[in-house]
């Protein structure tokens, strides 16, 4: 254990190799900069008491580093930062994958579980600090050339899993007034998760609809969650030994989705890598080249590999394994991924939850303390938060919303999140030209054309043109439940651990979807 005097670090940031190594702060903080694992999870700044465990925990090994869910002292993947009553920040960063951050008492202390490795420590302004620690990262994990960032219309936030070829050949249609560079398909045009060939819903197969997006002159995306599979799916019946599983043999679960539990592929496993690499291979041959890779995660959760080494070490080498198949002419977005592993390697990385046509949930937030569910305000808290990777790699905070006939929130609410993108400068929907008045069209369409001056003036204040724009109410977390509260949430969150618990929600999730489309008028 290595130990350094804060009064090291006071003047100038210092770059220390440890395995593991404390810092004795000078006084105690007043807040703690919690950095969650992967995309979905919570990035915010929040008081020192421990927050309840996010329910339901089914979900763990998908939305958060289901190995630190249950530490109670504040924490986070690979860094941490304090904040000083006098609003300066002390700020702890691996400059290495598998490593955490946490405080004990008054002392910050950062753990590898891959060795020495080197730690960035750095004290003084916020934006200062994080920006020189973003700068050492990309000395050690590289950064992508970003002099363009695509306009992308994407299929998830509107017709879900209800797509199919004559729905989309419609929009695609539809779409080619407005100036978009990618049209990108996502979920639903799969046979299963694990099997990435084209289902009964695309009778002209994925080359053909590539082709129909390339002839309205923009670039093809597709989505596909390459390192994930249902047991239902061919991949799992003919490939069990390709699975991630425990020291006692037992499959790990990648979490559940689509009605079902999800298993992890060892990317570790001699033939699963010529399997990812034709994969990759394949969806370019069919004329896509905006690859979404989704559930990433799964790569780097905790198991026995074939080959012994740190998760996050082997799910980096699987993202280099893809990335060189697709080709450095791709433009590969990850989402679901855990962060520092993936920079360097991808063009764009979701670095939020999936938005929603809604802003919260009580249920979700409230009962379950659970901030990485699909939700508009889940998704503007965790990506404000993030914005310190911007120089690093293009920063995705998922679709705005700009239609009102399929969406509740509120003008000023679509109108934060579409703000929180202009500060990204990844501009993407999924609004469905004839869910939109002429009114919102037109907006859209200033929107993708907007190029405003941006300046940051405090945490989550920003100037954007001439207007001042707050994100704070954005950022707050609800009251912990306690009492009967608590007593009710537990019970629910039981309750949402049953599969089939879980498949009536499905159910009900499919039959307002197959309304919702009916009112697209795709029937
Ligand atoms: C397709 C979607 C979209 C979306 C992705 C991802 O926490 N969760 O249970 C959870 C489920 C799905 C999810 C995100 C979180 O969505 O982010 O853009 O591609 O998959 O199924």
């Amino acid at each position: 254990m290595t130990k350094i005097h804060f009064s090291k670090i006071q003047t100038e940031s210092k770059i220390i190799k440890a395995r593991e190594l404390q810092i004795e702060l000078p006084s105690t903080p007043v807040k703690y900069y919690r950095h969650g694992w992967q995309s979905w999870s919570l990035a915010a700044w929040t008081s020192l008491s421990p927050l309840p465990v996010q329910k339901p925990a089914i979900f763990h090994p998908l939305q958060v580093d289901a190995e630190s869910v249950h530490e109670s002292r504040p924490n986070g993947s690979w860094l941490g930062a304090v904040e000083f009553a006098d609003g300066n920040v002390l700020l702890l960063g691996a400059l290495a994958t598998d490593t955490i951050v946490l405080l004990e008492q008054d002392q910050l202390t950062g753990r590898s579980e891959a060795g020495d490795v080197e730690w960035f420590m750095a004290f003084g302004r916020e934006d200062v600090i994080f920006a020189e620690y973003a700068n050492a990262l990309e000395h050690r994990f590289g950064s992508i050339q970003r002099n363009d960032t695509p306009r992308v219309w994407c299929s998830w936030y509107s017709l879900y899993h209800a797509i199919d070829e004559p729905a989309l050949h419609k929009i695609f249609d539809e779409l080619t007034d407005l100036p978009f560079e990618v049209l990108q398909v996502d979920d639903g045009w799969q046979m299963d998760i694990g099997d990435w060939t084209v289902n009964e819903k695309f009778p002209s197969g994925m080359a053909d609809l590539a082709q129909k997006i390339k002839s309205t002159g923009r670039r093809a995306g597709l989505w596909l969650a390459p390192l994930i599979a249902t047991k239902t799916s061919q991949l799992f019946h003919e490939h069990k030994d390709w699975f991630l599983r425990d020291e006692h043999g037992q499959l790990v679960s990648a979490g559940f989705n689509w009605g079902q539990p999800l298993y992890a592929l060892d990317t570790t496993h001699p033939d699963v890598t010529p399997w990812l690499v034709a994969l990759m291979k394949q969806v370019r041959t069919w004329g896509f080249d905006y690859l979404k890779l989704d559930f990433l995660y799964a790569g780097a959760l905790k198991g026995k590999r074939h080959n012994n080494m740190p998760r996050e070490a082997a799910y980096r080498e699987s993202l280099r394994v893809m990335r060189e198949a697709m080709g450095a002419d791709a433009f590969f977005l990850t989402c679901g991924t855990p962060i520092l592993p993936a920079l360097g390697l991808c063009d764009a990385m979701r670095i939020g939850p999936d938005v929603g046509a809604h802003w919260e949930k009580h249920r979700d937030s409230v009962l379950f303390y659970n901030f990485t569910i699909p939700g508009t305000r889940n998704a503007i808290r965790t990506v404000i938060n993030r914005l310190w990777l911007k120089p690093l790699v293009r920063i995705d905070p998922d679709v705005v919303y700009f239609e009102s006939n399929e969406n509740s929130l509120t003008p000023e609410q679509k109108s934060l999140l579409q703000d929180l993108a202009l500060i990204c400068e990844f501009k993407a929907t999924s609004d469905l030209p004839q869910w939109m008045t002429r009114d919102e069209y037109e907006h859209l369409r200033a929107y993708l054309n907007l190029n405003p001056e941006i300046k940051q003036t405090g945490r989550y204040t920003f100037e954007i043109g001439n207007r001042q724009v707050d994100f704070t109410p954005a950022t707050e977390l609800p009251e912990i439940p306690n009492g009967l509260v608590a007593l009710w949430a537990s019970f629910l969150s039981w309750l949402g651990d049953f599969h089939f618990v879980l498949r009536i929600f499905k159910w009900l999730d499919d039959e307002a979807l197959k309304k919702r489309r009916a009112r697209g008028a795709f029937c």
